[in-house]
C-alpha cells in the first residue's frame, strides 16, 4: 500500500497513525501540494498549486486524490481512497484485527465514534484555526473561549474506565485528535500564548495526550517541534491560500475585513 503524505499535514498524519497502529506494510510517499519558495526555510509556503500543476508533478498521487490533498493511500488491489476519516475508516476494515478504531458488533458505539471523530474537526480543530489566523487580538479571544468550550464539551463525552477517548480502548477519535492536540500545544503556545487550563476536563485531555503520546504508532508520527512552528508561520499571518485556508477565509471574512 502506498501512504500519499505530507509531514507538516495533521489530517495526513491521521492516516499515518491507522496504518502503523494496524502494522500494515506500506510505503510513505511525500507531497509538498503547495508552491515552492527558495526564500522560505525548505521552500515550503502554504499558497496553493493548481491541480494541473499537481498532475504533472504527481500524477499517481492525483490519481488516488481527486483535489490533490493530502493524505491519500493506494493498495496494490487498485483501491484508492482519500480524506483522511475516510483513510482511517478504510483502513480499519480492509485490515480487519485489533486494535479496531471503529468497535465492531456496536452500532451505537460507532456512530458516536463517527460524531466525535467530526466534532474534532468541525470544531476544535476549527476554532483553533481561527484563532491562529485572525489577526485581531480581540476576535483571537474570542475565539481562544470557544476553542475552550468545544476542549471542554469533548472531555465530557469521554469515557471513565481508560485514558482513550472511548475508556480503555483506541479509536478513530483518538487518531483524528492526536495530531491536531500536538498543534494546538506547540503552535498555539508559540503564536498565540495558549496555555490550556488547569481544571479537571482539561486534566482528563491531559490524560489522554499522555497515554496516546506513549503509544509508538501515534509518538512515531510527531512532527520535530522547530520545523513544526515554522511550517505555520504563514497560518500565523493569514498569508495561506491552501483549500483549508480558503475555507477558514470565507468563515472569517463574515467579521473581518480583507487587508
Ligand atoms: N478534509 C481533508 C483535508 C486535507 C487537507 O487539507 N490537506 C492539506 C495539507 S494539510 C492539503 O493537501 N492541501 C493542499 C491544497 O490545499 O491544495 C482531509 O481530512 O483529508
Amino acid at each position: 500500500m502506498k501512504l500519499y503524505t505530507s509531514w507538516f499535514c495533521p489530517f495526513a498524519q491521521r492516516a499515518w497513525i491507522a496504518l502503523e497502529e494496524k502494522g500494515v506494510d506500506y510505503s510513505y510517499v511525500e507531497i509538498n501540494p503547495y508552491e515552492v519558495d527558495p526564500s522560505l526555510p525548505g521552500g515550503y509556503t502554504k499558497k496553493q498549486l493548481p491541480i494541473e500543476v499537481k498532475k504533472a508533478l504527481y500524477p499517481d498521487f492525483v490519481a488516488s486524490s481527486p483535489k490533490g490533498l493530502v493524505p491519500s493511500v493506494s493498495d496494490p488491489n487498485g483501491d484508492k481512497v482519500w480524506e483522511s476519516l475516510h483513510v482511517v475508516q478504510y483502513v480499519d476494515e480492509r485490515f480487519d484485527h485489533p486494535p479496531y478504531f471503529l468497535p465492531r458488533g456496536d452500532p451505537l458505539k460507532r456512530a458516536h465514534v463517527r460524531i466525535w471523530s467530526d466534532f474534532v474537526t468541525e470544531r476544535m480543530q476549527k476554532n483553533f484555526y481561527m484563532m491562529l489566523m485572525d489577526q485581531d487580538p480581540g476576535r483571537q479571544g474570542k475565539a481562544k473561549e470557544s476553542f475552550f468550550a468545544e476542549c471542554r464539551t469533548f472531555a465530557k463525552a469521554m469515557g471513565t474506565d481508560g485514558p482513550y477517548f472511548l475508556g480503555k480502548d483506541i479509536s478513530m477519535v483518538d487518531i483524528a485528535l492526536f495530531p491536531f492536540w500536538q498543534r494546538f500545544l506547540w503552535v498555539g503556545g508559540y503564536y498565540r500564548g495558549l496555555e490550556m487550563p488547569d481544571d479537571p476536563d482539561f486534566r482528563r485531555l491531559h490524560t489522554w495526550w499522555e497515554a496516546c503520546s506513549q503509544r509508538p504508532a501515534f509518538n512515531g508520527t510527531l512532527v520535530c517541534r522547530p520545523r513544526l512552528i515554522s511550517s505555520y508561520s504563514q497560518y500565523s499571518r493569514n498569508e495561506g491560500t491552501s483549500d483549508y485556508a480558503k475555507n477558514l477565509q470565507s468563515s472569517l471574512s463574515g467579521t473581518q475585513k480583507k487587508p
